[in-house]
Order: C-alpha cells, then sequence, then structure tokens
C-alpha cells in the first residue's frame, strides 16, 4: 500500500517567534532551510513536523503553517545546553567535519543527547497515523530512527545526514559509537550528501557491526536498510526569478554604489563556523594586499558573517580571531572611507543576499569541511546574467557537482592566493561559460529533484 503520510522530524521547527511593534508575538515561517526545500512536494494535508520552537520551557501550541501540522518538543536550558550545545554540537559537529577543531566528548552530554533523542522518537511515534513515512534529518537526531522503530515498526522510516559522514578512524574516536551506527540504521533509507559519506557509514558498519552489507544494502534484524548519496540543493526558479527582478538588480547596484564603485568586489557569506575557512580567506587576501596583487579601493572584500551558536567557546573563540583579523587588515590596509573589508555580523534575507550574490564579482567559498555548502549553489542560481565568478573549495560536497568553478585547497595558502587572482583577472567569455554550465546543471538538480529522488526511494509517492 502507498504510503500518503509525511512526518518530518528535524532539531528545528520552520519557524520563528517575531516581537510585532504592538508587543504581541507571532509565529513566522523561517526564511529558507529544509521547509522551503520540501514545499513544493509537501501536499499540506497529512504532513506534520515535528521538532523544537527555540526557547527553552515548556512545548507552545503552534499554529498550522503553509497547511503543514507543527508539534514542538520541549527543552530546559540545561537540556539544551547538554544535548545541543554539547554533544550535538561540541562532539558530532567538530568530528564529523573532519576534527577542524578538537571534539569535545562528556558523559551527561550524551545522556542528554539519548534522552532527548528518545523524546523526538516518542512524539514521532504518537503523531504518524498507521503506515505513515517519517522522515529524520541530521546529526542531531541520529538515535531516533532505532528508537522510533522500537516504538512503532509499522512505519517507514528515512533519515538524512545534512553533514559530511566521516572515515572510520575518525568516527571510531566516538564513545559508544557503535549505538550511533545502530541508531541510524534503524531506518529503510540512509542517505547523505556524497557517495564519499555513503562510503564512510557502510565501511563502519561492516568493521563496527559486522553486520553483512553488499553495495548500499545491510542486513540488520532480518529486514534491509540502504544507503544512498543524495546531493541537497536550492529552489533554483524562484532565486533566478528574485535576481532577475528590477527590484534586486537596483539593490545590487546599489550595493556596488555604497562600496564606492570598486572594479572587482569579493563575497564571502557564511554562518560564523570554524568549518567555513572564514580565516584561511582573510589570510589570503591580506597575504594578496601585502604582495600587491590587489589594491583598495580597486578590489573589496564583502564578509557576511551569520552570527551561530554564540554560546559554545570555539564559535566566541572563532569570532574574536576572526573580528581581530578583519582589524589588522582594515588598519593596515583600509583608506579613509574605504575599508578593505567590509565585515557584516548580521543576518540578512533573501533579497537582499540575492542582491549581494549579484553585486559579486567573485563568491569565495573555502569551507574546510562542508556536508554540500547551499550558499555556492544559490551564488550561481542568482547569476542568470552569466556574471561572477565562483571560487570552491574541493572539500564541500558541492565541488562534486560544480566542477567549472574554480575549485581550491583551502589549507593551501598560495593555491588559495593565486586561485582568487585567477577568479578576479578570468576572461569573462570563459567564466560565462563556467557560470552557464552550472546553471544548467543546477535547473535539473535542484531542490525539488533532491527531495523527489530521496522519498521515491523509500517509495513515497511523489506527484510529477
Ligand atoms: C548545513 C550543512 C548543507 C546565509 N546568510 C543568511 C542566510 N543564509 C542562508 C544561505 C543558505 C544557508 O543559510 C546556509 O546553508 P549552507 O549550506 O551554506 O551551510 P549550513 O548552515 O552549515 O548548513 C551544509 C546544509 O546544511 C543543507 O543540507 O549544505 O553543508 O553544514 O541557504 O542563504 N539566511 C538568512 N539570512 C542570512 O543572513 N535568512
Amino acid at each position: 500500500m502507498p504510503h500518503s503520510e509525511l512526518v518530518v522530524v528535524a532539531n528545528r521547527l520552520p519557524i520563528d517567534e517575531t516581537v510585532l511593534d504592538s508587543g504581541a508575538r507571532e509565529w513566522r515561517r523561517s526564511p529558507g532551510g529544509l521547509v522551503s526545500a520540501l514545499r513544493p512536494i509537501l501536499r499540506g494535508e497529512g504532513t506534520t513536523w515535528i521538532g523544537w520552537a527555540g526557547g527553552t520551557g515548556p512545548a507552545p501550541d503552534l499554529p498550522d503553517i503553509d497547511g503543514v501540522a507543527l508539534r514542538a518538543v520541549p527543552l530546559s536550558d540545561d537540556e539544551f545546553e547538554n544535548y545541543y550545545e554539547g554533544f550535538a554540537n561540541s562532539t558530532v559537529w567538530p568530528l564529523y567535519h573532519d576534527a577542524v577543531e578538537q571534539p569535545v566528548f562528556h558523559r551527561r552530554w550524551w545522556e542528554a543527547y539519548q534522552r532527548i533523542n528518545r523524546r523526538f522518537a516518542a512524539a514521532a511515534a504518537e503523531s504518524s497515523p498507521p503506515g505513515a513515512l517519517v522522515w529524520v534529518q541530521d546529526y542531531h537526531l541520529q538515535l531516533v530512527p532505532a528508537m522510533l522503530r522500537a516504538l512503532r515498526p509499522d512505519l517507514r522510516i528515512g533519515f538524512f545526514m545534512h553533514i559530511p559522514f566521516p572515515p572510520p578512524e575518525l568516527f571510531k574516536q566516538i564513545p559508544r559509537c557503535a549505538d550511533l551506527l545502530r541508531g541510524l540504521l534503524g531506518a529503510d533509507l540512509v542517505g547523505f550528501q556524497t557517495p564519499g559519506g555513503a562510503r564512510n557509514f557502510v565501511r563502519l558498519i561492516d568493521r563496527v557491526l559486522g553486520l553483512r552489507t553488499r553495495h548500499s544494502e545491510i542486513e540488520v534484524d532480518g529486514r534491509v536498510a540502504r544507503v544512498g548519496a543524495f546531493p541537497i540543493s536550492i529552489d533554483v526558479e524562484d532565486l533566478e526569478r528574485l535576481a532577475a527582478s528590477e527590484q534586486v538588480r537596483a539593490h545590487a547596484a546599489q550595493m556596488r554604489a555604497d562600496l564606492g564603485n570598486p572594479d572587482r568586489i569579493l563575497l564571502g557569506v557564511d554562518r560564523l563556523d570554524y568549518t567555513k575557512g572564514i580565516e584561511h580567506r582573510l589570510k589570503a587576501y591580506r597575504e594578496l594586499l601585502a604582495d600587491g596583487r590587489v589594491k583598495v579601493p580597486n578590489t573589496v572584500l564583502v564578509q557576511v558573517a551569520v552570527p551561530s551558536r554564540e554560546r559554545v567557546e570555539h564559535y566566541r573563540m572563532l569570532r574574536d580571531k576572526v573580528e581581530r583579523e578583519v582589524g589588522g587588515v582594515n588598519g593596515e590596509y583600509g583608506r579613509l572611507g574605504v575599508p578593505a573589508v567590509h565585515y557584516l555580523n548580521c543576518s540578512y534575507n533573501r533579497s537582499e543576499l540575492a542582491a549581494l550574490y549579484l553585486a559579486a564579482d567573485v563568491m569565495v567559498v573555502t569551507p574546510l569541511r562542508d556536508g554540500m555548502n547551499l550558499v555556492a549553489k544559490e551564488y550561481v542560481a542568482c547569476r542568470p546574467d552569466n556574471g561572477g565568478a565562483l571560487v570552491l573549495s574541493e572539500f564541500a560536497g558541492a565541488a562534486q557537482e560544480l566542477k567549472q568553478a574554480y575549485q581550491v585547497n583551502p589549507h593551501d595558502l598560495d593555491e588559495l592566493k593565486d586561485t582568487l587572482v585567477l577568479a578576479l583577472e578570468a576572461d569573462p567569455a570563459d567564466a560565462g561559460r563556467r557560470m552557464r554550465a552550472m546553471r544548467r546543471y543546477l535547473r535539473t538538480h535542484d531542490v525539488t529533484a533532491w527531495a523527489r529522488a530521496y522519498l521515491t526511494a523509500l517509495e513515497f509517492p511523489v506527484e510529477s
């Protein structure tokens, strides 16, 4: 029988609480993110989304959003600290990103992680109609698939990992790593961003759990769990439309004017996260200025650094380091009224972001490791003019698809500098060909294609 009810389980609900001028509070759909990804295929009725609403304390009652029923899972201050900031973001996040920062382990974090995963599994078990498909998202909830299967063997369960999945040598450092693998194996389909992530998972199942694996199939408890790569994407059509709009084009021109109409604008847009390679980028730019290969005011760098996980120690340290470096570069190379780096530690809405992408000559995406990196894809989608050039780290999942980008190893400072110059001085015809090829690829590999591929693999009926 086809399954027609969908339950999404993610750490975060796709809403934010906004305080209106009147002082009243209102829930609004969060911009971007998974909810936009799923919107084209969510059919409203019959879809439920389970997740945390953002505050601590009792779970709020929530309105439906775009026809999707929302169910909040409560977290206390303590649980937020141990489950979210602790195990999820100070153990799993750094370790799955090649340990570019030292992962930290605490037994109390692991206990909280188990407890909260159990809470999400219980909420999913309660909210799912018989035979529904439950799609669990990301590294915060790796134990949920097995916990949910134990409660509700009638459900079809999917899991998608948004971040990289590390090789055995790294993964095995996590105390209780076998429990994480067993948790994920509770799913009928475990999806990763890249084939490499999927391969690492299968190797680990073989080595740590000693289960029989055949390519992408694993025999577990008398059933078969499948593993696959499903590279996530963006709503290409929507961004193309936005970038082509008169309002965004005018805004982009205004931004260039506000920056003093430089010949070349370099742009970085990232969450302020140590995986994103912001420091490496700043260092390369500073050396280019020192070498005289780029000059202010002809060239400027705009760095948007969206605040993130601000209470976690590594993030506070990163912010200090980045701000010190920006201050250093500006002190040395800025001119009166013309800083070398325009550093913006705030968040932008979709149309402002589109204008920034359109204004930038070179988009610099240099993560040390990244599951996919949607910013790279968004930049390409926002260039229907075929202008601009994308510098992209080979360690972002997106590099496996955006082959015509100027790819770079961000750890190699000289290579990074040379690649930035190459992109800054690119022949417009060549740069245009690259952009066109990448846009053509994205048009057929957009977010709807991603969700459709995943759900079809789980035999969920998706309208064409
Ligand atoms: C994780 C994985 C994977 C940026 N600035 C603002 C803003 N953004 C939006 C971007 C983009 C998103 O945030 C960032 O997505 P990324 O993919 O670049 O990075 P992560 O946040 O680390 O996401 C990543 C992703 O999950 C999806 O699977 O690609 O590898 O790490 O869409 O446009 N959004 C708003 N204001 C901003 O100032 N509203």
